[in-house]
C-alpha cells in the first residue's frame, strides 16, 4: 500500500513534468525532423535505423578518458542536486529500490560505429527528475562521472522516455569497462552525452559546456543530422 502510493507519486510528478517540457521537446530534431537522416528500417523513434555516417558493430568499444574509475556498490553513491526542490544523495541500495525500466535502444558513437539492439536496464532519468523535483528555473544538466567527466543535455533532451541510468547491459551486470556500477545512456543523441560511472546529476538555470562539448564537440549531439562538432 505504501509502496504504491510511493511509485504512484513518483509517477504523476513524471507525468507533470513531462507535460513542462512537452513544447520544447516537440521541438527537439528527433521529434519535429521531417527527414532525418540515415539509411536502413525504419526504428523504434521513426528514424532510419543507421544515422548518417554511422557502421553498425557487433563489439562493443570501450572509450574512456585513460583510465577506468573502480567503484563497489558500497562505494557508490548518486548525488543530484542544483536547481531542484529536494536534492538527494542515493545509495546503491536506494537506486536498486526505485521503479525499475527495461529496455532495447541503440548506441551510437561519434566515432562512427552504432551498437544495435542493446537490452538494458535501470532507472529512468525522468523518474530520477520526478524525485527531485526541478524548480522552474532548471533547464539543463550536467552529468558528472567518478573519473571527473562531464557532460551536458537539455532537460527536454534528458527526460525522454528511453534515457536510463543503467545497471545492466546484454542481461548482464554492467561491467567496469562500460562505466559499471551505473552510467547514462541517451539512444536518440550521440552516446557521449551518456555519463559512465556516473557520480552527479547537476540541474542547472543555464547550459554549460562538459568535457566534449568545451574540446570541439557539439552541444546538440544529433546523430540524424551529423550533428557531430560545433
Ligand atoms: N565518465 C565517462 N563517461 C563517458 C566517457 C568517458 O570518457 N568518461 N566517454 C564517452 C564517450 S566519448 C562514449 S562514445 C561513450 C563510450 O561508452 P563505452 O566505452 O561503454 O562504449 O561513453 C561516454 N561517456
Ligand atoms: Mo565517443
Amino acid at each position: 500500500m505504501e509502496e504504491n502510493s510511493k511509485l504512484d507519486k513518483i509517477v504523476d510528478a513524471r507525468m507533470k513534468l513531462k507535460a513542462r517540457f512537452e513544447q520544447q521537446m516537440a521541438l527537439t530534431p528527433s521529434v519535429s525532423d521531417l527527414r532525418p537522416m540515415g539509411t536502413g528500417e525504419i526504428n523504434r523513434h521513426g528514424m532510419p535505423k543507421l544515422p548518417a555516417g554511422q557502421v553498425r558493430t557487433e563489439k562493443w568499444p570501450v572509450l574512456d578518458l585513460g583510465f577506468k574509475p573502480e567503484i563497489s556498490h558500497q562505494k557508490w553513491k548518486l548525488v543530484i542536486d542544483g536547481e531542484v526542490e529536494s536534492p538527494i544523495t542515493l545509495s546503491w541500495e536506494d537506486f536498486m529500490a526505485l521503479p525499475q525500466a527495461e529496455d532495447v535502444s541503440d548506441f551510437h558513437c561519434v566515432t562512427t560505429w552504432s551498437r544495435m539492439d542493446v537490452p538494458w536496464a535501470g532507472v529512468r532519468f525522468s523518474d530520477l527528475a520526478a524525485l527531485v523535483q526541478p524548480k522552474a528555473s532548471a533547464k539543463h544538466i550536467l552529468c558528472h562521472g567518478y573519473d571527473k567527466y562531464t557532460t551536458n543535455l537539455s532537460l527536454e533532451e534528458a527526460l525522454k522516455d528511453d534515457v536510463l541510468l543503467v545497471h545492466t547491459a546484454d542481461n548482464k551486470p554492467l561491467e567496469r569497462d562500460h562505466g559499471g556500477p551505473v552510467r547514462m545512456i541517451t539512444p536518440q543523441l550521440y552516446a557521449w552525452k551518456g555519463s559512465k560511472w556516473i557520480s552527479r546529476i547537476e540541474f542547472l538555470s543555464a547550459n554549460k559546456l562538459g568535457f566534449w562539448e568545451l574540446r570541439g564537440y557539439s552541444n546538440t549531439a544529433y546523430p540524424w543530422r551529423n550533428d557531430r562538432y560545433s
